[in-house]
This record gives structure tokens, C-alpha cells and sequence, in this order.
């Protein structure tokens, strides 16, 4: 069975990070072995959390899977917990990287706010690792973090030109594709992927409100389907209809729903889709 290495967070609650990509990742048939970078009582975007940072057991749990030669298919990273974290990532890339896909979800803000437990030496750190990835999946306020750009700015002149053109300037001889994620207008929401020769959008009614863990539900479903050997295009389509039933299916009265989205009678989607 093809194998999905997914360093992020594992928190309680919020339906984000490992505790969707588990089963996501095992109904689009593949193993999610999962790293954690911290574990949490519940995500951050709640009005308190507990959080243990997981950095100084990182090496020693993947000293053990070095010994055991295991193999990735791909790699998939999310929430980071501390700086150290990325020179971690960087020498598990070293390590298993040969042949194996790496997706960067590079997690750091959302809605133009840093995450509580991101600041700006992080998020240099982040931009680091995206030098590593081949794909990656910011979302728009993620985006203008990586390229230096004002996102009141970018928010303002709503351009999918100049979107597109920031997206572009990420791409390198090793990051093939760049997803930018939840680029709203008045009526829909539009992610947005950029390749070396060309773009593609994909739009869906804008519906009202946020929602937690959407953004890891989004970059399981695109690597996953990836390494299941569909294009990036057929993947971002696939995740955005989950993500978009998953919503319908969750009644909320909030702006913020920091539950997450009720996504697991969906997950049917995903087994057909192999
Ligand atoms: O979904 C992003 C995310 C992941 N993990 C944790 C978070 C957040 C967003 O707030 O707090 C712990």
C-alpha cells in the first residue's frame, strides 16, 4: 500500500490537521503515518488550548522509522510548532525524500491574522521549507506572507492577475505547482493553481462563514488523490466538492466555527474517487 507521511498537529478538537488526514488519506486507500508536531486539547482558534510541543521527541521517533527503511510515497506538512521543527523536516526530506512527493501546506494565517502560536520568525521558517516542496497549498493570506505582498492591498484590488502573478514567482525548478486557496468574492470562492505553463481556477458558490481545519482537509485530499495518480487540476476539483458538501452539512450561527466542518459521511466521495 502507498504511504503518506503527514507532519502536523494532533488536536481534540476543531477537526483539523492529523485528525482529518487520517481518515482521509485511508479512504482515498493509502497509509496516513502520521508525525505529530504537538498535541493540542483542542485547535488554537478556541477561547483557550492546551498545546505540548512535540519538537524534542520528533528525532528520536524518526531515528526508528530510519532504521526500519521505510519508504514515502509522499510527504505532507501542516502545522509547525516551533522553528526547529522545519530543520527536523528538512533532514526527514533528506532522508526518505528519494522518489517521494513533498506537499507543503505552509500553515501560518488566515483572513489577513497569524495563528496564535506563529510569529514572524516561524513563518521565515515556513518559507523555508516551501523552498523544499514541490507542491503548495497557501491559502491567500498564507500567499502574500510567502511573497512579501500587502494583503489589505491584494484584498482591495481583488486582481487575479496580480494573484496569479505572486503565485507564479513561487515556482521553481522543484515547486511545480502552487494551489492558492479560498480567494473570495461577493458570490464564490476560488482556488486557484499556478504551473509553470499556465493556470487553472476552480470556482464554487461562496458560502457564509469559516470553518477550522478546512485548509488540511484541502491539502490531504490534493496529495492524497496526487499519489493516487490523478492531476493536480482532477485532485484540487475533488477537494474543493468535498469541502463544499462537508459545509452544507454543517449548520453554524458563527462568522468563525472553530469546530470544523461535519465532513465524515462524505468521506464515501473519496473511496469512489480511487
Ligand atoms: O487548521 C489550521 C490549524 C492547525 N492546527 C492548529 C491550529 C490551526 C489553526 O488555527 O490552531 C493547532
Amino acid at each position: 500500500m502507498k504511504k503518506i507521511a503527514v507532519i502536523n498537529d494532533l488536536s481534540g478538537f476543531g477537526k483539523c490537521s492529523l485528525t482529518v488526514s487520517l481518515p482521509i488519506i485511508s479512504a482515498l486507500g493509502l497509509e496516513c503515518n502520521p508525525i505529530p508536531t504537538a498535541i493540542l486539547s483542542n485547535q488554537t482558534g478556541f477561547d483557550s488550548y492546551y498545546c505540548a510541543d512535540f519538537t524534542e521527541n520528533m528525532t528520536s521517533y524518526i531515528d526508528v522509522w530510519k532504521q526500519q527503511n521505510v519508504k514515502f510515497d509522499a510527504v505532507l506538512t501542516g502545522y509547525l510548532a516551533s522553528e526547529k521543527q522545519v530543520d527536523i523536516i528538512l533532514d526527514f526530506i533528506d532522508a526518505f525524500g528519494e522518489n517521494t512527493l513533498v506537499f507543503v501546506d505552509p500553515v501560518m494565517a488566515d483572513d489577513g491574522v497569524l495563528y496564535d502560536t506563529y510569529d514572524k520568525n516561524l513563518c521565515e521558517k515556513v518559507k523555508e521549507l516551501t523552498k523544499k516542496a514541490n507542491i503548495i497549498t497557501p491559502n491567500l493570506t498564507e500567499l502574500c506572507i510567502l511573497c512579501d505582498a500587502d494583503y489589505d492591498e491584494i484584498i482591495k484590488e481583488k486582481s487575479n492577475d496580480k494573484i496569479c502573478k505572486l503565485a507564479k514567482s513561487l515556482l521553481t525548478d522543484t515547486t511545480k505547482a502552487v494551489i492558492v486557496t479560498g480567494i473570495k468574492d461577493d458570490k464564490s470562492i476560488t482556488n486557484l493553481i499556478a504551473y509553470q505553463n499556465g493556470i487553472s481556477v476552480i470556482k464554487m458558490p461562496l458560502l457564509k462563514g469559516s470553518y477550522s481545519g478546512t485548509g488540511d482537509i484541502f491539502s490531504s485530499i490534493v496529495c492524497g488523490a496526487v499519489v493516487n495518480g490523478k492531476s493536480v487540476k482532477e485532485a484540487v476539483e475533488l477537494a474543493t466538492n468535498f469541502i463544499y458538501c462537508s459545509i452544507i452539512d454543517t449548520p453554524t450561527e458563527l462568522d468563525y466555527e472553530p469546530d470544523g466542518v461535519n465532513f465524515q459521511k462524505h468521506l464515501e466521495m473519496l473511496i469512489n474517487a480511487k
